[in-house]
């Protein structure tokens, strides 16, 4: 399949990822739902549920039945730690198999390849592809663990935070910076003991926090049965409203591309970099630095130079 190719060129970056960024852009992005927490809390049987509650389209307040089913949704798991990628990990394609011969539903995940600016940059342009093959809704899942997967699930629209029933789950989350990035709380495994006590958690934790016009809600589900679930659709279908009705979502989306040309232009100057560091003139500049007569910042300064020069002369 064609999106599965441009996804995997997506996915290893540089010029060619350019390039299918560049064709995708001027289309209007898809919503995006982020699924994020902690390992093996559920997060793909939730998704899995999510999206077949999703498709039956977004609800429209006091008349359920006048909603249009969306056409298609896509599903991209994240796995930062993974060297493997085009097609799902096993896991994953077990769960999310029942959608493998929906059409409708296009599920991928997504590896990092090392290259520069990483899964941070792959995604959004992932997200953005899917948007222009006509997908209105992207749900994006990524464990929760490290700085760069808190800020891949952090650059959707709505983020949702799961956690388990158990003791410091609710400030494990916390920890890892999940409580600040949420939009709204799930409590996955509800059929296990301990829900009163995760869901008191979360709320004493919100309580400490600096109130703002959204507080994130506390939902309970079961992903395995898919109890909760519908009312988990309903409640993304409110947070987007809210976010449309202020104006939150078009802010948000800004900031997020200053922050992706941010990362673009970071992955270029390291790239530079990368090139100066294996030039023949950063050896001299080594030898001469160590022979006394320059020191590096000097010789950072002329090779910079050097290289401006190199250009200008190129461009002329
Ligand atoms: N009892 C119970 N088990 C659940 C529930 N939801 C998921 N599980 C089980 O928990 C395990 C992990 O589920 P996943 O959906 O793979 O969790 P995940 O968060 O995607 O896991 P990683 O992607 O590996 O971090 C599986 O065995 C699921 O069947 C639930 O609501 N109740
Ligand atoms: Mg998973």
């Amino acid at each position: 399949m064609a999106l599965a190719r441009l996804l995997t060129v997506v996915e290893r970056g540089g010029q060619a990822s350019g390039d299918v960024a560049r064709l995708a852009y001027a289309t209007t992005p898809p919503y995006t739902v982020g699924i994020t927490g902690a390992p093996g809390s559920g997060k793909s049987t939730l998704a899995n549920e999510l999206v077949r509650a999703a498709r039956r389209g977004w609800p429209t307040p006091g008349d359920r039945g006048a909603a249009d089913p969306l056409p298609q949704v896509g599903v991209l798991a994240i796995d930062p730690s993974s060297p493997f990628s085009g097609g799902a990990i096993l896991g994953d394609r077990v769960r999310m198999q029942e959608h493998a011969t929906d059409p409708a539903v296009f599920i991928r995940s997504m590896a990092t390849r090392g290259h520069l600016g990483g899964l941070a940059l792959a995604v959004p342009e992932a997200v953005r592809l899917l948007g222009a093959a006509g997908f209105p809704l992207v749900v994006v899942e990524t464990v929760g663990v490290g700085q760069m997967e808190v800020e891949v699930a952090s650059a959707t629209d709505t983020v949702v935070v799961v956690v388990t029933p158990g003791w410091g789950d609710a400030m494990q989350a916390s920890k890892a910076g999940l409580l600040e990035i949420a939009d709204l709380f799930v409590v996955n495994k509800g059929d296990r003991p301990g829900v009163h006590e995760a869901r008191r958690d979360l709320q004493q934790m919100l309580d400490l926090s600096a109130p703002t016009d959204w507080r994130p809600p506390v939902l309970t589900t079961v992903a395995t049965s898919g109890e909760g679930v519908d009312a988990l659709w309903d409640t993304v279908a409110q947070h987007r409203a809210h976010l449309e009705s202020t104006g939150a979502l078009e802010r948000r989306r800004q900031v997020r591309l200053a922050q992706e040309l941010r990362r673009v232009l970071t992955a270029r100057v390291l790239a530079d970099v990368g090139a100066l560091a294996a030039g023949a003139s950063f050896d001299d500049a080594v030898r001469t630095i160590s022979e006394g007569k320059l020191d590096p910042y000097r010789a950072a300064e002329d090779l910079l130079d050097e290289r401006a020069g190199g250009r200008a002369r190129g461009a002329g």
